[in-house]
């Protein structure tokens, strides 16, 4: 199968671009988040690489969030997998040594939200049409702890508050007013100007940079590394209950009902 995310290295700059490329939506499919995480882990241990900007090949999308179908009518064990693959991607992306730097050129709910405020810098393309927020009520699910810490620590409690009860989707001039994304320009410069951050990031020295990174996250990381078989065997009987397959199905015939 073709791979769900293209990874370009420059040596000579030190940042790399990940491109999702998963028709249509880049949902975080279990073989998405695997092959993720392995990309991840490669660019970490390469020396060369310092920094990594996070984007989308895909129209109008940068990520529909975790792939619903692989939470839908799935056994208790398919959903462990799952999860325990959708713990993988944040451990790694919000633990990550490098610069991280999401260039949100799209749509970006619940999933993709986590991905998006788990780097350190967000920009997104001034377009209200799209959308980014833990959408997740609106599922009839819960965010989990971990994003909502997440997004606590980019946009604060009160916020936050708001945000999870009302699954908000924020249009992206309402994101940067309550600081979850850092800044907008247009469309077509979203990558460059994704390059031109990470320059600036790259400028302090690593070390610092990387020991300051992990006193402001290695607590909430600490938090889930600490409890993670408990969040899998949670999540594995929260998602097969009976009332919330319900209200997957059901947000399942709103979309396609949208679409027709
Ligand atoms: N998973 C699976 N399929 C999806 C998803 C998804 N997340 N999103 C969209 N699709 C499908 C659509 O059903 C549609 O399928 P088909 O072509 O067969 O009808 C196809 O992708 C294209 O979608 P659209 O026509 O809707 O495309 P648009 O470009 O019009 O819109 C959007 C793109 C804005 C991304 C829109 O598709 C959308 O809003 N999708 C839903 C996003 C969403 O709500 N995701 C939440 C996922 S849950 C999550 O990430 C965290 C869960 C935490 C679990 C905690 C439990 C304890």
């Amino acid at each position: 199968t073709a791979p769900k995310i293209k990874v370009d290295l420059d040596s000579t700059s030190g940042i790399a671009v990940m491109k999702f490329q998963s028709p249509p939506v880049n949902s975080l499919s279990l073989d998405f988040l695997t092959e993720f995480a392995i990309s991840m882990e490669k660019l970490e241990l390469d020396k060369s690489c310092r920094g990594v900007i996070l984007t989308s090949a895909q129209p109008k999308v940068f990520s529909a969030g975790l792939d619903i179908m692989e939470m839908y009518g799935k056994s208790p064990e398919h959903a462990s997998v799952f999860w325990k693959a959708v713990q993988e991607m944040w451990l790694k992306l919000y633990g990550s040594n490098m610069v991280t730097i999401a260039a949100i050129n799209g749509s970006s709910p619940a999933g993709g939200c986590l991905m998006s405020i788990s780097c350190d810098y967000r920009i997104m393309a001034d377009n209200p049409r799209y959308s980014i927020g833990l959408n997740e009520t609106l599922l009839g699910i819960v965010a989990p702890f971990w994003f909502k810490d997440t997004m606590v620590n980019t946009v604060g409690h009160r916020e936050t508050e708001k945000a999870l009860q009302l699954g908000l989707l924020y249009s992206s001039p309402d994101a940067l007013k309550v600081g979850l994304v850092d800044q907008l320009v247009p469309e077509e410069s979203v990558l460059s100007a994704a390059t031109e951050a990470m320059t600036k990031w790259l400028a302090i020295p690593d070390h610092a940079r990387q020991i300051t990174k992990s006193i402001m996250r290695k607590p909430t990381l600490d938090k889930l590394t600490s409890n993670r078989e408990n969040d899998i065997k949670y999540f594995a009987n929260f998602i097969t209950k009976d009332s919330i397959q319900k209200s997957l199905g059901m947000y399942l015939a709103m979309l396609k009902k949208r679409k027709a």
